[in-house]
């Protein structure tokens, strides 16, 4: 304020009324210009969320991991725990909805345990942090031919009722040259079949182990696990089945329970 006061003095001869003099405007409370509050630092106000429809006192109204301020950045909903941006790199975390969950297990009718993942971003990604939604789990290959037929239908499939709670997440066995997946493998599934949900690797391939010693899974791929919005094991499924195959159908009707 000095400066621009000084400034004023020598260009115009005079200081405007609304500058005062220097030392008034160093001690005297500014009573004209307020800083518009922002209760929960998530970078919208709390006015505008009021507009919004978020909570002003809570920075992640929705839960999903990502800020209301950053949800807004973004053009997701803040309000919707499954409108997020796979362009962030992140998957949502709703592992705090799964706290406390022990009595787990490989069979139909078992929670599914937290198995330790990582996605095509390179981040690790446990099961449990998918709380909430109803998963269609694909266990696919890269040299698998008809794994590849069936993933391209999941993306439309998920954009449809994404917003409804659904999610699919392919898991990768192996790539194309039967070597565990990297990061790089991963993405390229990803890319191949412009899929935005998770697409991951087991290193200690204890999902496929506990689903094949549960005799769920025989070691034939594709091979589809449907879990409830519990983590529930629903049911289980060989086969590619087309567009809709009955994996998809069951998570259906399940979301529509
Ligand atoms: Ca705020
Ligand atoms: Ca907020
Ligand atoms: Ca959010």
């Amino acid at each position: 304020m000095k400066t621009i006061c000084l400034l004023s003095l020598v260009l115009l001869g005079a200081c405007e009324p609304q500058c005062g003099t220097p030392d008034a405007a160093d001690t005297a409370p500014d009573t004209d210009v307020e800083t518009p509050t922002d209760s929960d630092s998530d970078g919208i106000t709390d006015a505008d969320e009021l507009a919004l429809g978020t909570d002003p006192d809570n920075a992640d109204t929705d839960g999903d991991g990502f800020t209301d301020g950053e949800e807004v950045d973004t053009g997701t909903d803040p309000t919707n725990r499954f409108s997020w941006d796979y362009a962030s790199g992140q998957f949502p975390d709703f592992s705090v909805d799964a706290e406390g969950i022990t009595d787990t297990g490989w069979g139909t009718g078992d929670i599914m345990p937290n198995v330790q993942l990582s996605d095509q971003f390179g981040n690790a990604l446990e099961l449990h942090q998918l709380h909430g939604h109803v998963i269609v789990l694909a266990v696919n290959a890269g040299w698998c031919s008809p794994c590849r037929t069936a993933a391209p239908p999941n993306q439309g499939v998920w954009e449809e009722h994404r917003e409804d709670g659904l999610l699919f997440v392919h898991l990768l066995l192996q790539n194309t040259s039967e070597q565990a997946p990297s990061t790089g493998d991963l993405m390229e599934w990803a890319t191949d079949f412009d899929i935005e949900f998770p697409v991951v690797a087991d290193s200690e391939d204890s999902l496929v182990t506990g689903l094949f010693n549960s005799g769920l899974y025989a070691g034939s791929i594709p091979f589809f696990v449907v879990l409830d919005s519990d983590l529930e094991i629903d049911s289980a499924y060989t086969g590619d089945g087309g567009e809709l195959p009955p994996a998809v159908v069951r998570a259906l009707e399940l979301l529509a329970d």
